[in-house]
């Protein structure tokens, strides 16, 4: 086989394998749920990671649209049902995120029997943070009960979910370009390394 097709059947077989699923990876620490990596929503990767505090704590400042990850109702909706579909599962007996929904989160002083808690992924905003709207990916403790819903707060920028049992927010990133897997690396500059020996061949000779 000649370097180039070589090369060519290379870069196709590494385009194949980079349409192949991610797993989502859930970010357990102590047996509770804080977060997760490469959660899919609309065909992109996304970490995750579930925090209390503030709007403008967690959202530099929360007084622009642009300070969220996903910035319309129907993005934030695909976010949150993701929430729902590929991270809010029960794993094992200890593992129980879908049904205990006590284990998603940090611990919070605060203590109390809850038959649902909320993710909020906030959307939108405006400058003088008299609007704040968000998703909320609600886990309920019975089978079948989760759904997404919207809120439209008002004042909540400087309000803490720490003080609230049942809500928590998602800050959301998207997960750096997936890297090619070592084999693929060494594979592709094994190919070029043929290819300058043969070209300085054929100068030499
Ligand atoms: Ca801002
Ligand atoms: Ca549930």
């Amino acid at each position: 086989m000649k370097i180039r097709s070589m090369l060519a059947v290379a870069l196709v077989s590494l385009g194949v394998s980079t349409t192949v699923a991610q797993a989502v990876t859930l970010h357990i620490v102590d047996g509770r749920l804080l977060g997760a990596s490469d959660v899919l929503v609309d065909g992109t990767y996304y970490d995750v990671q579930f925090k209390d505090g503030t709007c403008i704590e967690l959202f530099a400042n929360c007084d622009q649209v642009s300070d969220f990850t996903f910035q319309t109702m129907l993005a934030a909706t695909a976010a949150s049902q993701a929430l729902l579909d590929q991270v809010l599962l029960d794993i094992d007996p200890l593992h129980q995120f879908d049904t205990d929904v006590t284990l998603v989160g940090a611990i919070k002083a605060i203590s109390g029997d809850i038959s649902q808690m909320a993710i909020r992924t906030p959307f939108y905003t405006v400058a003088d943070r008299s609007v704040l709207d968000v998703m909320r990916a609600v886990n309920s403790v019975r089978a079948g009960a989760d759904y997404v819903d919207w809120r439209s707060f008002d004042g909540a920028h400087n309000s803490s979910t720490a003080v609230e049992i049942d809500e928590i927010y998602a800050v959301w990133a998207p997960v750096a370009a997936v890297p090619l897997p070592a084999g693929a690396w060494l594979l592709l500059s094994g190919l070029a390394g043929m290819a300058g020996l043969r070209r300085w061949k054929r100068h030499a000779a």
